[in-house]
């Protein structure tokens, strides 16, 4: 099998854009930094990597003949509110456990951004008490068995959509469509950053590239403040998923890259290196990301230019992969 072999459910506008971020490369004095853009990937609620993902999912899906998604994640998760636009475009229902994943003290932090679009898509959103964790849920599991009471036929889509079995096809998929776009460009990306939490999104993206001729840095940055048990997701995935694409070889431990640092204590919680990144890409760049993921990744990839990791040589490539809708949930740090 290979990954042209897998069935895909056109989700997305087409490639994501990549674009030069001239004035952070000038502003850091290193290397040339890119942005490719699954922010604005698609039409559907303002798209993001879940979009992406679930171009591989949903032909499952409709196989199945299921007539409701069920899909977990926190409040302000971006992954069901992209879960609730899908479902919307192909005439099925959606259940949405949203978790108490973050204490953040903000009046609307379960009423505006992410959870306000999937309430407007019409999905059947339940808020739940329980805390952070990637792993799969007794709440998650007792919301399909609600829907299979109620007469329906569920269809489980895990956290992220990372522990599910064709959930890193997404981006090794996206590894693909960047040797495309190099070839198109006349550049050749050596160093990836991307934040990492549910694991899917890094681990497709390891599992794509290494089948690639030209060998590249993948560095996820953690934004889960669980690093082993993310870590351990992406090890898991990016193997199943090399598998899965028929990739000859087994993966190496050093193409597993997760780097702590920039998460603080908790997820979803900001700290000052989230906010500074926040501000510099809007001021540099009208580049606007979020404070519980890419502001955490954007964090790691200055810090790690500042330091000469990624040495000034480099073209080094950040995936935007959405979540600025949150942004409204944290309106008290601005
Ligand atoms: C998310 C995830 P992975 O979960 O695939 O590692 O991706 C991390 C990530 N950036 C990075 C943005 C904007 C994201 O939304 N979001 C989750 C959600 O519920 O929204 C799965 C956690």
């Amino acid at each position: 099998m290979s990954l042209k072999d897998f069935p895909r459910y056109p989700l997305l506008f087409g490639p994501s854009p990549v674009h030069p971020l001239k004035r952070l490369s000038t502003h850091l004095g290193g290397p040339s930094i890119w942005a490719k853009r699954e922010d604005c990937n698609s039409g559907l609620a303002y798209g993001g990597n879940k979009t992406r993902k679930m171009e591989y999912i949903v032909p499952d899906a409709l196989a199945s003949g299921a007539d409701t998604l069920v899909s977990i994640g926190g409040y302000q998760s971006n992954h069901t509110r992209q879960v609730a636009a899908v479902a919307a475009k192909l005439g099925l229902k959606a259940r949405l456990v949203q978790e108490k994943w973050v204490d953040w003290p903000d009046a609307v932090n379960d009423k505006v951004g992410n959870i306000l679009l999937s309430r407007i898509m019409g999905a059947d959103v339940r808020l739940d008490p329980a805390g952070f964790d990637i792993g799969i849920r007794d709440s998650w599991e007792n919301a399909m068995e609600e829907v299979r009471s109620a007469g329906g036929k569920p269809y489980g889509i895990p956290a992220g959509a990372s522990v599910h079995p064709l959930g890193g096809l997404g981006f090794a998929n996206w590894a693909q469509e960047v040797a495309d776009q190099e070839a198109e460009l006349g550049v050749f990306f050596d160093t990836i950053v991307v934040c990492t939490v549910t694991g899917s999104t890094h681990a497709g993206m390891i599992a794509g590239f290494a089948g690639q001729e030209r060998q590249r840095r993948i560095i996820g940055i953690d934004a889960s403040a669980t690093l082993e048990k993310t870590r351990d997701q992406v090890d898991r995935i990016a193997r199943n998923t090399a598998k899965l694409i028929g990739l000859s070889r087994e993966l190496r431990d050093d193409e597993i890259t997760v780097l702590e640092g920039w998460a603080g204590d908790r997820y979803g919680i900001p700290v000052q290196s989230t906010m500074d990144a926040i501000r510099t890409s809007a001021e540099l760049e009208g580049m606007i990301i979020d404070p519980v993921y890419e502001g955490k990744s954007m964090a790691g990839l200055i810090d790690l230019v500042q330091s000469g990791d990624i040495g000034p040589t480099s073209t080094v490539l950040y995936a935007h992969l959405g979540g600025q809708p949150a942004l409204n949930a944290y309106s008290g740090i601005f």
